[in-house]
């Protein structure tokens, strides 16, 4: 039946994406493509069966069979359609120019088509222009994506499934607007490397990043980036995002690996951290490397799971020196060995005498309210450097407040307490006075410092001995 449209689409190719017929036959493992609607047909196309036409992989009409072909012959700003196959080619593109491959559009975190799958020993995708959109490949390399030249603006990394021996995706230069979105990034050294500067409007999201070893997602941390999202991803790899971040927003991740971040002016919210008992969790960059110690920073309605162990990685949250205007609350930390820490200096910090101990003194603006702190191993809280540390009002488990492993320690004011678990509403009155048992209790101001069981406080001392009396 569709054998018989088959000359009916090669006489109208713009409907070609209507048929899905190849009379030539699919390259083995290629299932019929239909990539894109007519209006919008790439200006090319290739086909490792050297046949294809844009909109229809199946099309007899030769086509270039690399893709290094399609590029050589592309004006600039024009899509280039890659059909599913294997390209064992180096890729270097150095005009503004779309590589839309068979997954464009289709998350590389979930099922996907057929690939097209570009793979060298060396460099596989070289990126030198602006403004160049890579989108639904597979892409082996010993780097993956390499972004080199003297910009990277507008360059657009999307959907791809991208494994590199030293990179999977790496950027050479700073730029503005750039989106890497639903890529899978693979590597056991850096899954993504952002060495230039300064960099403006960056998205980094609903990505995953993945690697045995290896700081995966770095940084450099003489950059800089204004304007910064990293929502909704899944980071099972060590991120030292050490660039002064600017305006960021990190929220909705799922965070199985270490992450320190230098953030200004942002926030950190509705993840969830995993610590798997033997890692810590987040740290925020104070001056450790010449950083530029984090200020203005929102941590609310995370959750962190089993982090940190005994040793230097031993925490949920742990704040750097010299950081200010930090307000951490609706946070959960269960399980934690420290919930929230400050970081000692350590030697190779500059500047400041070394080695420690507790040398630096906390700014005053860091605010820890509203919390769960739960289950700790060694300390909820645990401030080991000079001045006080607010943690008035959070919920410790328990109305009768910080106890056993699950404690503060060193210089934090954490009373009064929550008395309840929501953290919105909990009336922040701990501790709770004793109960009055007996009229007595309540004589001789006895009624001001006892209470009744639900912890609420009597008016007087017959509104004491009436409770005592009645239960009321
Ligand atoms: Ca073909
Ligand atoms: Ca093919
Ligand atoms: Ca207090």
């Amino acid at each position: 039946m569709l054998k018989r449209l088959w000359p009916l689409c090669g006489l109208l190719a713009i409907l070609a994406a209507a048929c899905a017929v190849d009379s030539s036959g699919p390259t083995a493992g290629e299932s019929p493509q239909l990539f894109l609607t007519p209006a919008a047909v790439a200006d090319l196309a290739v086909d490792d069966d050297g046949m294809a036409v844009p909109g229809n992989c199946d099309d007899a009409t030769p086509t270039h069979s690399t893709i290094s072909a399609a590029v050589g012959a592309a004006s600039p700003g024009q899509t280039i359609q890659v059909c599913p196959g294997a390209y064992p080619e180096a890729v270097s593109i150095t005009q503004s120019l779309a590589l839309v491959g068979p997954n464009a559009g289709v998350s590389g975190l979930g099922a996907r088509a057929a690939e097209a799958t570009i793979t060298t020993g060396a460099t596989t995708v070289l990126i030198g222009a602006e403004d160049v959109t890579v989108d639904g490949f597979a892409i082996v390399g010993d780097f993956g994506v390499y972004v080199t030249g003297a910009s990277s603006s507008g360059i657009q990394v999307l959907n791809n499934l991208i494994t590199g021996t030293s990179r999977a995706l790496s950027f050479d230069p700073g730029g503005d607007g750039i989106n890497i979105l639903g890529n899978s990034l693979f590597s056991n050294v850096r899954s993504l490397h952002l060495a230039g500067s300064p960099f403006a409007n960056v998205k980094i999201n609903e990505n995953r990043f993945s690697g045995a070893a290896g700081t995966g997602v770095f940084f450099s941390g003489n950059g800089s980036i204004a304007g910064y999202e990293f929502k909704s991803n899944e980071l099972n790899h060590l991120a030292n995002m050490a660039a002064r971040i600017s305006n960021g927003v990190v929220s909705m991740n799922t965070i199985n690996a270490r992450t320190i971040i230098d953030l200004h002016n942002s926030s950190i919210t509705q993840n969830t951290f995993n610590g798997a008992s033997l890692r810590p969790c987040l740290q925020l960059f104070g001056m450790q490397f010449g950083e530029d110690p984090s200020t203005n920073v929102m941590i609310s309605h995370n959750q962190f799971n089993d982090c940190g162990a005994a040793g230097s990685g031993s925490y949920a949250l742990q704040l750097s020196e010299g950081v200010d205007q930090i307000t951490i609350t609706k946070n959960t930390f269960m399980n934690s060995y420290d919930g929230i820490s400050t970081r000692l200096r350590f030697v190779g910090d500059a500047p400041g005498p070394e080695p420690p101990p507790a040398d630096w003194t906390l700014n005053p603006n860091i605010h820890i309210n509203r919390n769960a702190i739960l289950a700790s191993r060694n300390h909820g809280i645990n401030n080991t450097v000079l001045g006080t540390l607010d943690a008035e009002c959070n919920w410790w488990g328990s109305a009768a407040g910080p106890a056993g492993t699950n404690d503060a320690s060193g210089d934090v004011d954490y009373t009064p307490w929550l008395t309840g678990a929501d953290l919105d509403n909990a009336p922040c009155n701990g501790p709770l006075p004793p109960v009055a048992v007996n009229k007595d209790q309540c004589k001789n101001g006895g009624w001001m410092v006892h209470g009744r069981a639900d912890g609420s406080r009597f008016k007087n001392q017959g509104d004491c001995i009436q409770y005592v009396n009645t239960g009321k």
